[in-house]
């Protein structure tokens, strides 16, 4: 069963009704990851996806125990961290999840409000409120747990106008490949362990006071050989969104579960990014070796104008170049969307990207999960995972 909340009013902060104003997100400030070797990974995210040098922290800055490189691209920060030294406890993160997201932060207007609001109703901490300072003013930052080794950092920059945070030195490349029109981050998604979906979803509503505006059964959520069920909770102005999944019992392994094999638990399974000329940008990700999973066959694009109906009618894309692009189409009551996949970015089939186009459609593209999730299983069959 789909359940659905409607958004009550766009234009103004409050959104989604039942959501609660104690914890009010601006945005999604950064994202971290820990990899293996951050100066590498940073490479490929510059050559590949098109993000700009920004900062950079390391020996260079009198940090001793780790580097991290950030990069940007329009609204989307990437912070991607490596240990310098043998007894980082970043390695244990390493050794246990290999290169995945670590931070989702979260932009607020106060730091310590959000992390006493969230603790008092039942969050873990991971970072006191702490005043970070240079010459460029002071950021203050505080964080909890959220599923499995992932935090939430909250962050606060009122009284900050240096590149990124206090520690870090503006980072200048030479090197400094196109944009490829990535804009922000839609949505970021969790997996969870069996059953544990509906503990992370009430962690959103109590901790956070997100409400959940979509869900998506294991009746509509399988194919042949698998089975998934998510659900997708929102704060209150819209801005983040953040889908839970759990595997549901199928034929065969869900993606669901091979995902927390190689990842040793719950983690971030992928994170959409949004553009406003999806063609263009996949045609320029793919020229650069991004790599997506396969293209749907044709029946699925035959099936397009049946299944976006009115919608069909003011798609300003062409169906053809949608197509040799393995681009999915899909629509709700309120427009249409485009969405892809990359596969996996790292060995351990873990973490992905989505690149999404909305044109109106608040929906995830439910009217592609199953050619979505038969593509995923051509690649786990080739893993021997399925
Ligand atoms: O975020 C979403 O809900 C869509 C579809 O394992 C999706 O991008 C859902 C589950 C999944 C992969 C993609
Ligand atoms: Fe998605």
């Amino acid at each position: 069963m789909m359940k659905k909340i409607k958004p009550v009013e766009y234009g103004l902060e409050k959104i989604f009704e039942g959501a609660q104003d104690f914890l009010p997100l601006l945005g999604t400030d950064y994202v971290e990851f820990y990899v293996g070797n951050a100066k590498q990974s940073a490479h490929y995210y510059k050559t590949a996806f098109g993000y700009q040098s920004l900062a950079y922290a390391g020996l260079e800055t009198g940090i001793k125990d780790k580097a991290s490189y950030v990069l940007k691209q329009d609204k989307i920060r990437l912070v991607l961290t490596t240990p310098l030294t043998q007894d980082s406890p970043l390695h244990d993160h390493l050794k246990k999840h290999g290169d995945g997201v670590k931070v989702a932060a979260l932009w607020v207007e106060d730091a310590k409000s959000a992390y006493e609001e969230t603790m008092k109703r039942g969050a873990r901490s991971f970072m006191e409120p702490t005043i970070e300072k240079d010459e460029f003013g002071e950021v203050v930052r505080s964080g909890i747990y959220t599923y499995g080794e992932t935090v939430h950092v909250f962050v606060e920059r009122k009284n900050y106008n240096g590149v990124f945070l206090p520690g870090y030195k503006e980072w200048k490349s030479d090197y400094n490949p196109e944009p490829t029109g990535l804009k922000y981050i839609d949505h970021m998604v969790g997996n969870v362990g069996w059953n544990e979906m509906n503990i992370w979803v009430k962690f959103y509503e109590d901790v956070m006071g997100f409400v959940n505006f979509l869900s998506f059964d294991d009746k509509q959520i399988n194919t042949e050989y698998s089975a998934l069920m998510s659900k997708v909770m929102s704060n209150g102005n819209g801005r983040i969104k953040f889908p839970i999944n759990e595997p549901a019992k199928g034929k065969k392994k869900s993606q669901i579960e091979e995902y927390l094999d190689f990842y040793g638990g719950p983690g971030v399974q992928h994170i959409a990014i949004a553009t406003d000329d999806i063609v263009k940008t996949v045609s320029q990700l793919k020229g650069r070796g991004v790599e997506f999973l396969s293209r749907p066959p044709h029946t699925y694009y035959d099936a397009v104008p049946e299944r976006l109906g009115a919608h069909m009618d003011v798609m300003k894309e062409d169906l053809n170049e949608i197509e040799k692009l393995g681009i999915m189409v899909d629509a709700d009551e309120d427009g249409y969307l485009l969405q892809i996949f990359t596969k996996p970015v790292q060995d351990r089939p873990t973490l992905f990207f989505e690149i999404i186009q909305r044109m109106g459609a608040k929906g995830f593209g439910a009217g592609n999960f199953k050619a979505l999730f038969e593509s995923i299983e051509r690649e786990q069959q080739l893993r021997g995972t399925l």
